[in-house]
C-alpha cells in the first residue's frame, strides 16, 4: 500500500491571498483523504467500483452541497471553498471528486436554483447529509456535444407525466436514488424531472469496460413509459439554458479539481526525481528532468491564478460561462499534460500502481471530454470573442 506523503505546492504565495475558512475547508478535506482514501483508492481503481462507504466522510467535509445554504443542509461556504473541496478530492481521483461535482451542481443546483420550496425542502437535506445521492442525466447515445438535439420526451397525462427515452454515460447512475433528467415536452421545450429509484418503468443498467474514472459508478438511465408525479418538475427554468446553467457550476469545479491531479503529479514527480539515481547522481541534477518539472510548476501556478480569479468572480456574481469553459479546457489538458510528463520522469516504475500517475492520467482522458470536450470549450470561446457560433 502506498503511503501518501503529497504536500500542496504554492510556487506565488497564493495561500496569502485565502480566508482562514478556505485554509481550514482545503485542510480538512485533505486530511481526510489522506486518512480514508489514499490508502484504498489503488485497490477501488483496480475494482473499478465507487467506495460507497466513503459517502458520510465526502458529506463530513462538506463535498455535498458546499455552497447550498446551511438551511438546505449544504455548507453554506463560498465558490473558492467549493473549489478547493474539488482539488482536494481530485488530487486522490477525479472519480471521487466526480461523485462530489455530480451530487453537488448536478443535483442539489438545479433542485436549489430550479426547484419549489417543497422540491428543496424534500431533497437537499438528504443530498448534503449522503443519505440520498444523486446523478443528472443530459448525455444520450445520439446527443453528446449536442444535448439540444436529445429525444427523450414525456407526455401531459393529466395527473401525472408519462417519461420515455434512455441516458447514457450517466455519473452514479447504478446506485443513485434519485436523477435529475433532462427531456422534451410536448411542444419540445426541455425541463428537469426529478425520477426516483423505485419508479416503475425506470431502470439503471451499469456501464463496464472503462480504463477511466474506474473509481465512479457509471450506468445508463432508461425510461419506459415512466409515470412521474407532476411535483417532480422542476417549475422555475426551462429550455437548454437551464441544464447549461448546472454544467457552469460543475465545469468550474472540474477546474479546481484538475489542478488538484496536476499536483499530485509534479508532487510525485518531483519527490521521485530527487530520489531516484542514475549515473551516480539524483536524476533531478540532470537538466532535461529540471526543464521538465520547471514546466510543470509554471503551468499549474498560472492555472492555479486563472482559477482563483474565476473564484473570485464567481464569488461577485459576475464570472461568465465562456470564462468558465477556458479554465476547465485550459486546466484538464494542463493536467492531462503533466500526467504524461511526470509519467516520464517516473521511467517503468510510472506505469506501476506504486505511483499515482497512470491513474491520473486515464482519470483525465474523462475528464477532457465529459461536461464539453477539449473542442467544445474551445468553440465555446472562439463564439465568445468573435459572436459567432461554429455549431449552427
Ligand atoms: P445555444 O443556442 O448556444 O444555447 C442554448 C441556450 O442555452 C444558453 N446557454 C447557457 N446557459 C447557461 N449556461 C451556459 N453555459 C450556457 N450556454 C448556453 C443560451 O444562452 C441559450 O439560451 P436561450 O435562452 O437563448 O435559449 O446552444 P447550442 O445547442 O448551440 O449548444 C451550445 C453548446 C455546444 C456549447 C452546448 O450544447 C454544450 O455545452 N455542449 C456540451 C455538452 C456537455 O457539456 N454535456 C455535459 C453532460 S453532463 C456531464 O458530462 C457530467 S460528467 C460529471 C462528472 O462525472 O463529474
Ligand atoms: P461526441 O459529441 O460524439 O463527440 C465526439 C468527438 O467529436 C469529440 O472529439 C468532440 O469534441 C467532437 N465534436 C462534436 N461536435 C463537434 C463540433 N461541433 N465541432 C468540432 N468537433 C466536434 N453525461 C451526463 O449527462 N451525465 C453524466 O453524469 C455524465 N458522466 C460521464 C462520465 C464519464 C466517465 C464520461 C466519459 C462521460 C460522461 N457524460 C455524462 C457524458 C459526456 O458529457 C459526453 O461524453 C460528452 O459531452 C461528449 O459527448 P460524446 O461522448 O457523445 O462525444
Amino acid at each position: 500500500m502506498r503511503t501518501d506523503q503529497y504536500q500542496g505546492h504554492d510556487y506565488y504565495l497564493m495561500d496569502e491571498l485565502l480566508t482562514e475558512e478556505h485554509k481550514l475547508v482545503r485542510d480538512a478535506a485533505r486530511a481526510w483523504v489522506k486518512k480514508e482514501v489514499s490508502p484504498i483508492i489503488e485497490k477501488t481503481w483496480e475494482d473499478g467500483i465507487f467506495p460507497r462507504h466513503l459517502i458520510p466522510g465526502l458529506a463530513s467535509v462538506g463535498a455535498f452541497g458546499p455552497y447550498i445554504p446551511e438551511e438546505y443542509g449544504g455548507a453554506g461556504l463560498d465558490q473558492i471553498s467549493y473549489g478547493l473541496l474539488m482539488q482536494e478530492l481530485e488530487r486522490c481521483d477525479s472519480g471521487l471528486r466526480s461523485t462530489a461535482s455530480v451530487q453537488s451542481s448536478l443535483v442539489m443546483y438545479p433542485i436549489y436554483k430550479y426547484g419549489n420550496e417543497e422540491q428543496r425542502k424534500k431533497y437537499l437535506p438528504k443530498l448534503a447529509s449522503g443519505e440520498c445521492i444523486g446523478c443528472f442525466g443530459l448525455t444520450e447515445p445520439d446527443h453528446g456535444s449536442n444535448p439540444g438535439g436529445m429525444v427523450s420526451n414525456f407526455k401531459d397525462m393529466g395527473d401525472h407525466y408519462l417519461l420515455n427515452g434512455a441516458k447514457m454515460w450517466i455519473s452514479n447512475a447504478p446506485f443513485a436514488q434519485v436523477a435529475v433528467v433532462w427531456a422534451k415536452d410536448e411542444g419540445g421545450r426541455i425541463h428537469g424531472l426529478i425520477v426516483e429509484r423505485g419508479m416503475e418503468g425506470f431502470s439503471t443498467p451499469t456501464m463496464h469496460g472503462k480504463w477511466s474514472l474506474r473509481a465512479s459508478d457509471t450506468g445508463e438511465l432508461v425510461f419506459d413509459n415512466v409515470k412521474v408525479p407532476k411535483a417532480n418538475l422542476l417549475p422555475n427554468k426551462s429550455g437548454l439554458g437551464a441544464p447549461l446553467g448546472c454544467l457552469d457550476s460543475a465545469r468550474y469545479g472540474i477546474a479546481w479539481g484538475a489542478i488538484g491531479a496536476a499536483l499530485d503529479c509534479y508532487d510525485s514527480a518531483l519527490r521521485y526525481s530527487m530520489e531516484r539515481q542514475q549515473f551516480g547522481r539524483p536524476i533531478g541534477s540532470f537538466q532535461l528532468q529540471q526543464k521538465k518539472l520547471a514546466e510543470m510548476i509554471t503551468e499549474i501556478t498560472k492555472a492555479q491564478l486563472l482559477t482563483l480569479r474565476l473564484g473570485q468572480l464567481r464569488n461577485e456574481g459576475r464570472a461568465t460561462s465562456a470564462q468558465i469553459s477556458m479554465a476547465k479546457r485550459n486546466n484538464v489538458n494542463m493536467a492531462l499534460d503533466i500526467a504524461r510528463e511526470a509519467r516520464q520522469i517516473h521511467g517503468a516504475m510510472g506505469i506501476t500502481n506504486e505511483y499515482p500517475i497512470m491513474r491520473h492520467m486515464c482519470n483525465l482522458e474523462s475528464v477532457i471530454t465529459y461536461e464539453g470536450t477539449h473542442d467544445i470549450h474551445l468553440l465555446i470561446t472562439g463564439m465568445d470573442v468573435t459572436g459567432e457560433s461554429a455549431f449552427k
